[in-house]
């Protein structure tokens, strides 16, 4: 499938990525990021060292905190000596932007740490755009040994969705007089929070933003075995109410394993993986047939009324062996 040559690099870059080496672990995400043709290498080389982290997304709209708030639980986590990584996403924009930007500048506390591996993603190559992206990511980052993983995306819609909802432990931050609660219901966001963190608390209105989520979380409907999301005041950018973020998120994680959800939350996740990875797949071989003799052909056969359109769709998904 591959060269021998690179698919001693794979494994010589994994072997440096256990051994702590950053720019191995740098090299191997932005391979996942261009969706490079050694991927299935490197997952498969990979897959030994992973599932083993905790995976914490942190989502909302630009400009709520999440890195101020990531740059703190990097701190909590590192106190605790665990390792962290961290995966800033921008599911916006196929280029990493200003917002990245701003996310390396507001995590600089960490940059010279040896336990702290920090990346941003944007979803360039990939097949499957960042859902399909990240979780490779993500397996790079458990590969090299991180305890922790903390995924920050921008709260922009659907693929913001899609990206939180790998985490075991998904964070929504809200702040107050953006009318994110609202908003953060429009978005579908209320399913996937298991805790919002009500940041900028310094600010007017923060009480307000808190009883309004408040509000939503008692109007949901959720049996006793239920989880109940968790609203915790913070301000990040003065390390304040950290202690709590982070005591919600070991309650979570304890509720998680007690109701036996940690390994079913996994599998639903390596489900969707599986999925995106076959489609991604499916949609290259698709566009191939598009240059390809085979579509023309049966096109003709039906514009001619000689072939009914789902019998040329079955053919031509035998030609791609997707049948
Ligand atoms: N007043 C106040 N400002 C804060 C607080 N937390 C963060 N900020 C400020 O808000 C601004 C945006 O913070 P970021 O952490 O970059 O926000 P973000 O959600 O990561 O932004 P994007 O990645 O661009 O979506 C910065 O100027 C922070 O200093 C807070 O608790 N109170
Ligand atoms: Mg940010």
């Amino acid at each position: 499938m591959t060269s021998p040559r690179r698919s001693r690099d794979v494994t010589g870059l994994v072997s440096a990525a256990r051994e702590g080496d950053p720019r191995a672990v740098a090299r191997l995400v932005s391979l996942v990021e261009d969706g490079d043709p050694c991927l299935p290498e490197i997952a498969a080389t990979l897959a030994p060292y992973t599932g083993q982290s905790q995976v914490i997304g942190l989502t909302g709209s630009p400009g709520v905190g999440k890195s101020t708030l990531t740059n703190e639980l990097v701190r909590a986590y590192r106190g605790e000596g665990k390792r962290v990584g961290v995966l800033a996403v921008d599911p916006s924009s196929p280029f990493t932007g200003g917002a990245i930007l701003g996310d390396r500048v507001r995590m600089q506390d960490h940059a010279l740490d040896p336990g702290v591996y920090i990346r941003s993603m944007s979803s360039r190559g990939h097949l499957g755009g960042l859902s399909a992206a990240t979780p490779q990511a993500v397996r790079v980052l458990e590969g090299a040994g991180c305890d922790v993983v903390l995924v920050e995306t921008v709260g922009v819609g659907q693929a913001e969705v899609e990206v939180a909802s790998l985490a075991d432990t998904t964070l929504v931050l809200l702040a107050p007089g953006m009318g994110d609660a609202i908003q953060a219901v429009k978005a579908g966001i209320l399913e996937i929070a298991d805790i919002f963190v009500v940041n900028k608390a310094d600010r007017d209105g923060a009480d307000i933003t808190y009883r309004d989520i408040q509000g939503m979380i008692a109007l949901g409907e959720r049996g006793s075995d239920e989880w109940r999301p968790q609203v915790v005041r913070a301000v990040a950018a003065q390390a304040q109410g950290v202690d709590d973020v982070v005591a919600a998120i070991g309650k979570h994680r304890a509720w998680l394993a007690e109701h036996d959800q940690l390994q079913a939350r996994r599998e639903r996740r390596a489900a969707a993986e599986v999925e995106n990875i076959a489609l991604g797949t499916l949609r290259a071989r698709m566009g191939g047939l598009r240059h390809g003799e085979a579509l023309p052909a049966l096109a003709a056969e039906v514009a001619a009324g000689r072939l009914d359109p789902y019998a040329a769709a079955g053919r031509l998904l035998e030609g791609i062996g997707a049948e």
